[in-house]
């Protein structure tokens, strides 16, 4: 049990600012009262996320929705909350340009502006202390014969190239796939297979990103995580969850067993490599520091389970073909009530046995809303 809380007490979840913003549909986007204004005030959102949680220190920024004038303040103010800047994502689809791709479009222009926003986030990266660029495109075709998929594919490469010789030593290029949206005939990055060639190209540390919104109904993904994980190239994920498309939901909320059987394959890999644990979502009706708490605890309560899976015996059911004796094995981890040890390691961290109900005495919410007002609409809104 002194392993299994050692290793509870150091899993790190990373949560995005754009999680802490007002998002919505293409119907609809509700704003919320207090929402950030600028990414300080996202910062100061996810550092209660982490006070109370005690395992999320690190923000993901989006760039240009998080631009600003000083990133050296920035950091700093990171610094000041006891928090890290994390992930880079550049933003290469909300431009008129990105009608037909960005860095796989066919106009050779384009692709250069595409490619300087990737070197403009390698810069950025540097400058907050961040050493991860993660990249997902929306790139795609929406008719069948608009363009030429092996083109595509080469004008990619050349562009992501450009951006990984760029990186300084230490960094890292995570790329995300996604079979639809918003192109509806292919994605160039579509699947695993695409984002993990693509890495092989381009050097040892391009690595895949897992974003659990992006497959279709009924891919086995903690598959995949393991197949990454045996080629070396499994470098983080996006948690969320869905119910039919990207539908970015609180993590666990739909498939709580999906997000188990996913640690299972990670608990013995993650040991011997660096993965980056990162939040993806939009909180569209729900109060969104309440979403991201939720979130953590599901994700704490999916490792806790998979630490607590009896490896010895599944071992031992697995080579004598004890189909169901393997299959228990796992359905009893899953089973146990984590709870309790959950709450106990959060307020050994110096966080909190209760982080929602927590947050709601806490008054912050009452406080941002009267400082923040109305806020401003995030990069969706
Ligand atoms: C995509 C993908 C990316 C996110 C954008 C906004 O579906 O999940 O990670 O940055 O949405
Ligand atoms: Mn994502
Ligand atoms: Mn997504």
């Amino acid at each position: 049990m002194d392993r299994v809380e050692e290793r509870l007490r150091s899993q790190r979840i990373e949560t995005p600012s754009w999680g802490y913003g007002n998002s919505g549909t293409r119907f609809k986007v509700f704003p919320q009262p207090g929402v950030p204004r600028n990414p300080f005030e996202k910062l100061a959102d996810a550092s209660q996320v982490h006070h109370l949680t005690g395992i999320c220190p690190s923000v993901a920024v989006h760039i240009p929705w998080d631009r600003v004038d000083d990133y050296g303040e920035l950091k700093e103010y990171a610094d000041s909350l006891g928090m890290k800047i994390g992930a880079v994502n550049p933003n290469l689809f909300q431009e008129e340009e990105y009608r037909l791709g960005s860095v796989c479009n066919p106009d050779e222009g384009i692709r250069r502006k595409a490619t300087d926003h990737l070197l403009e986030c390698v810069e950025v990266a540097g400058e907050v202390g961040s050493d991860i660029l993660s990249l997902w495109f929306a790139d795609g075709t929406n008719y069948a014969g608009q363009d030429s998929f092996i083109e595509r594919r080469h004008r990619m490469h050349e562009c992501l190239s450009e951006a990984y010789g760029a990186m300084p030593e230490g960094m890292r290029m995570l790329l995300e796939y996604k079979p639809f949206e918003p192109a509806f005939y292919h994605t160039d990055l579509s699947d695993w297979g695409a984002a993990l060639t693509m890495c092989q190209k381009l050097g040892e540390r391009a690595e895949v990103l897992v974003d659990l919104g992006h497959h279709l109904q009924g891919t086995n993904i903690e598959h995949i995580v393991a197949l990454l994980l045996d080629e070396g190239r499994l470098g983080g994920f996006h948690f969320n969850n869905r119910k039919y498309a990207d539908d970015d939901l609180i993590v666990g909320s739909v498939n709580p067993f999906e997000l188990f059987l996913i640690y299972v394959e990670l608990v013995e890999a993650e040991e011997s490599t660096r993965i980056d644990y990162m939040i993806d979502q939009a909180h569209n009706i729900e109060p969104k520091i309440e979403a991201m708490i939720l979130s953590v605890m599901n994700l704490q309560g999916a490792y806790a389970k998979a630490l607590l899976v009896d490896r010895p015996s599944l071992d031992e059911a697995r080579r004598s073909g004890d189909i169901l004796g393997a299959h228990r094995t796992l359905l009893d981890a899953y089973a146990t009530d984590v709870r309790l040890l959950c709450a106990k390691v959060r307020e050994d961290l110096g966080a909190s046995a209760d982080p929602v109900s927590a947050f709601r005495e806490s008054g912050y919410l009452e406080k941002v809303v009267n400082e923040r007002g109305e806020g401003v609409g995030a990069g969706w809104g």
